[in-house]
């Protein structure tokens, strides 16, 4: 048994097509809460997050828009983070993945504070690799993963707290990846199974590498869910679709085998723009890899222990 703390982080700035702020009340609608509880876990719904006003940051690169804002949720949201934190697993119900600009800069400064090492799966079309400096679109939500890993370029934001060392990410569903993020990338040992890699080895060998080196280490796991790591013909809810994303299958044994794995202690839903659903589908199925995630089995088998 777990306890879930809802957090509605409501972020819209970090992109250009409007409607990611109705994620969390989606979410809700789609009974995220209902589902938590009848997998026998306790709720907290916390309510959406409110940053203070932005100061007017600047920065320059003239691509880049909605830094003040961006600046003030990654501050809110790190702090709601650090805090849920010590209180049970946070759900953080986008948004756009901007918005883990501040959840893994506040899951992280707890790790640190614990004295146990950060890990971070990033589930994803997209690398989210870019600085404030090399991105070309200046929507920051293709900005955190470089941020948690502590790259330069992201003043006038605070330095991340505690960088994830980069042997500690691993990316899974990359298909979309910029010239500018793939030459950083390659400079670094983040984990990148991009869908290449999928295709040859499969979802499942990838990700138990993975989870044996949190286990070994005793590490804290932060899972930053991405709609569009999902193929976009059963997720259509997201503004940016890139053709050859995850099955419903895939999936859902992702969900099972981090569930397995005891490992999870905080999580990202990001990028559902509920605007663009069709009939509240993709909503629904994001709180259906919850249920995965949080337990739900088709079958009760015994299961792999760690
Ligand atoms: C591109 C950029 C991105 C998500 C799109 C795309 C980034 N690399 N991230 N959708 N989640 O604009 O920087
Ligand atoms: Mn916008
Ligand atoms: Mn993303
Ligand atoms: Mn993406």
């Amino acid at each position: 048994m777990t306890h879930c703390i809802l957090i509605g982080a409501p972020v819209d700035e970090g992109q250009r097509r409007p409607g990611c702020l109705m994620g969390p009340m989606a979410y809700r609608v789609a009974g995220i809460a209902q589902t938590l509880a009848e997998l026998g876990h306790t709720v907290e719904d916390r309510g959406d997050v409110a940053p203070l006003p932005g100061r007017g940051e600047i920065h320059s690169n003239p691509a880049i828009h909605h830094l003040p804002e961006t600046i003030a949720w990654t501050e809110a949201l790190a702090a709601a983070a650090t805090t849920a934190m010590a209180d049970g697993m946070p759900v953080f119900m986008g948004g756009d993945h901007s918005l883990s600009l501040g959840t893994v800069a506040g899951v992280a400064a707890h790790a640190r504070a614990a004295g146990r090492p950060q890990f971070v799966i990033w589930l994803d079309a997209h690398s989210d690799f870019h600085t404030f400096e090399t991105s070309t679109s200046g929507n920051l939500h293709g900005t955190p993963m470089a941020y948690a890993a502590g790259r330069p370029g992201f003043e006038p934001l605070t330095p991340f707290p505690a960088p994830v060392p980069e042997a500690n990410i691993c990316m899974f569903g990359i298909r979309s990846v910029d010239p500018a993020e793939n030459a950083a990338l390659m400079e670094t040992d983040i984990i990148v199974n991009d869908m290449r890699v999928l295709d040859e080895r499969g979802i499942v060998a990838p990700l138990r590498e993975f989870l044996d080196r949190v286990h070994a280490e005793n590490g804290l796991l932060h899972v930053s869910l991405d709609v569009d790591f999902l193929d976009p013909s059963i997720a259509p809810a997201v503004g940016t679709t890139v053709p050859g994303g995850a099955t419903f299958r895939e999936a859902h044994l992702v969900m099972e085998l981090l569930h397995e794995s005891g490992l999870v202690s905080s999580l990202d839903l990001v990028e559902l723009n509920p605007f663009l659903d069709d009939r509240g589908r993709t909503a629904k199925l994001m709180v259906d890899l919850l249920g995965s995630l949080m337990g739900r089995k088709v079958f009760d088998r015994p299961t792999r222990s760690y």
